[in-house]
């Protein structure tokens, strides 16, 4: 069984996120999700969350590609992350490329191409100017 994992906040979960986890399932047979917790996005990321933790981890355990959803809770856990999992290959969008290049003495590290026209930033920002122009 060939396992990817990918890493992510997916908050206010839109397609541009499902084409990430299509894509990335498609490269194995199992697909874990590393979740970024709201402490470490907060902490690291600066984002805060529109949606807890647990609400962004019953959205993800809903997606047909997701097979597992685990807590990301630093930066530093993807190497026993994908020792602990047996992971074969690491997936993230190309916005991260070469970031986690060093991850390749362990697995194959695929960046995908993000869907270029939507973000959480984006949606936001046009809800926030009256709503979505249809
Ligand atoms: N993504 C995408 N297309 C978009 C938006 C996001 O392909 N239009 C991808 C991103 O490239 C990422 C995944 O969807 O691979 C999750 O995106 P975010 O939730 O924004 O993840 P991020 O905050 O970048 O966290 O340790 C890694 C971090 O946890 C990644």
């Amino acid at each position: 069984m060939k396992k990817v994992i990918t890493y992510g906040t997916f908050d206010l979960l839109h397609y541009g996120h499902i084409n990430l986890l299509k894509r990335a399932k498609a490269l194995g047979d199992y697909l874990v999700v590393a979740l970024s917790t709201d402490e470490f996005n907060w902490n690291e990321k600066q984002k805060k969350c529109y949606f807890s933790y647990e609400e962004r981890k019953s959205l993800l355990e809903a997606i047909r590609y997701v097979d597992l959803v685990i807590p990301e809770e630093n930066w530093e856990q993807k190497k026993s992350d994908i020792k602990e999992f047996r992971i074969d290959t690491f997936v993230m969008g190309d916005d991260w490329k070469g970031k986690f290049d060093e991850l390749s003495e362990l697995c194959e590290v695929v960046y995908l191409p993000r869907t270029p026209e939507i973000s959480t930033t984006q949606i936001k920002k046009e809800l926030g100017s009256g709503g979505l122009a249809k």
